[in-house]
């Protein structure tokens, strides 16, 4: 019934592999972006017996066009997986066959996408934009945004407030797209250093929440010093901002104009399939458990730990200023989840009761502004093992003691798919947990 690979999507990716150029800059729409996904659903099946568990742990090696969301684990969660239409009929007697109850959570994937880019801006928004744009420094948090709007708003910004915002590039992607760092804060006399804060998204391509989130931290960094905001004004004097809003800039253009669904980078390994989950790249307990040695994979964990130019870019810059970077967090979503290290063991840290009192200020702070939930727990235990991620990296290898992946929202109504309407609401409370953060830097943390 399952086959791994066809000819079409071989020749295609072989086609993709010979037009390959060294720097791409944003990419036009490929004809079929509005059509890839329909009829695609996502299941949220509950296994709730040791073997019904391992049916579903079995039907994730069957097809690699099936899309696990989410990664079985224990009796009694439940599991998140996109089907296409070609694979529904099988999935569906697969999952009755062995007893397993689920719910269809998204009915149609292209619908989603549709709505989630399609929503109308309002009368204002539209005249607001035919004189603004992010080359003035304008970036407004109802759409989602292409990297060469982000890049510009993050350069509109340092030339204007060259005194306490510097962008600089840490490196380039496979394509040659640049790892843009911006770093926000006032500096002390004599270049003393301070303690600071490092921030990157994008991880993972399709996740796209998670920039905008990062890059409304940087508004909220520099609009609170522009207009002499004394809580933001003391964020910015007493502690440095790393934020760095997109890690995999081939990838997350890549879900603007090929594939929605895309979750891995753009190099090529194989001559199969393309990108590694740079999640799985970093190299600490690298290709352990929870990585797939498979290039088709979303999980693959790449040929070598630090295979891709962006783990090694952020790796390097990581190293370098680990002096000073005292908390490290990485967004992706969805799922409401504050995750501590570590990501390949069920083992906690030594210090875990540390990180998990400061997850608890962040949450708390977070979920005051609308009452939004998260859980906290270190990844292994609340969601699943998985190796080689950059959280467990900036702990294990980089010594930075506070490091954090967040989840942001929501909890699987949308996915992936989080219509434009709700960026602000995310990122306004996401930024309520930073500012916890901050503060908790500014008292001293133990
Ligand atoms: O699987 C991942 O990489 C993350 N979840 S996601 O749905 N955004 O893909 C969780 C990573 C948690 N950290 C580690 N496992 N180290
Ligand atoms: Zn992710």
């Amino acid at each position: 019934m399952f086959f791994k690979t066809n000819l079409s999507v071989f020749l295609t990716l072989f086609l993709e592999f010979l037009s390959q150029k060294s720097m791409v800059i944003d990419g036009a729409i490929d004809a079929n972006y509005a059509t890839k996904y329909s009829g695609y659903k996502v299941f949220r099946a509950y296994p709730s017996t040791v073997n019904q568990l391992n049916a579903i742990l079995h039907l994730n090696t069957l097809h690699n066009d099936l899309d696990f969301w989410t990664e079985p684990r224990l009796i009694g969660e439940s599991v998140d997986i996109m089907v296409p239409p070609a694979l529904f009929t099988g999935v569906v007697d697969y999952i009755q066959d062995f007893g397993i109850h689920f719910d269809i959570m998204i009915e149609n994937i292209q619908s989603l996408i549709y709505d989630q880019l399609s929503e109308r801006l309002t009368a204002t928004e539209r005249k607001v934009r035919q004189y603004k744009s992010p080359k003035d420094g304008y970036l407004p948090w109802n759409k989602f945004h292409r990297l060469s709007d982000i890049h510009a708003y993050m350069d509109a910004l340092a030339s204007q407030h060259r005194d306490f915002v510097k962008v600089f590039n840490i490196g380039h992607s496979t394509h040659g797209r640049e790892l843009k760092v911006v770093k926000i804060g006032i500096p002390l006399k004599y270049r003393m250093k301070k303690p600071a804060i490092w921030i990157d998204a994008g991880i993972h391509a399709r996740e796209w929440v998670a920039p905008a989130t990062a890059t409304y931290f940087i508004h909220q960094l520099v609009a609170g010093v522009a207009r002499n905001d004394s809580r933001v004004l003391s964020y910015v004097r007493n502690v440095d901002w790393y934020i760095l809003p997109m890690v995999n800039p081939d990838g997350y253009e890549y879900t603007h104009t090929s594939s929605r669904m895309w979750r891995k980078t753009r190099s090529q390994h194989s001559i199969v399939c393309n990108g590694v989950d740079p999640n799985r790249n970093f190299g600490f307990h690298w290709n352990e458990n929870g990585a797939s040695d498979d290039a088709c994979s979303e999980i693959y964990a790449g040929p070598k730990a630090f295979s891709e130019p962006e783990s090694v870019a952020m790796s390097q810059f990581l190293l370098k200023h680990n002096d000073t970077i005292k908390i490290y967090v990485t967004m992706h979503s969805y799922g409401q989840y504050w995750l501590t290290p570590w990501g390949f063991t069920s083992e906690l840290p030594s210090d875990y009761k540390h990180l998990y009192d400061l997850a608890v200020k962040a949450t708390e702070a977070l979920r005051r502004v609308s009452g939004t939930r998260y859980k906290i727990g270190s990844s292994t235990n609340v969601l699943y093992v998985a190796a080689g991620g950059s959280d467990d990296w900036a702990k294990g290898v980089a010594g930075i003691k506070y490091s954090y992946t967040v989840e942001l929202r929501d909890r699987g109504r949308h996915g992936f798919l989080l219509p434009q309407r709700l960026i602000e609401p995310t990122a306004k409370e996401t930024w309520a947990a930073m500012m916890a953060l901050a503060e908790a830097i500014i008292e001293g943390l133990p």
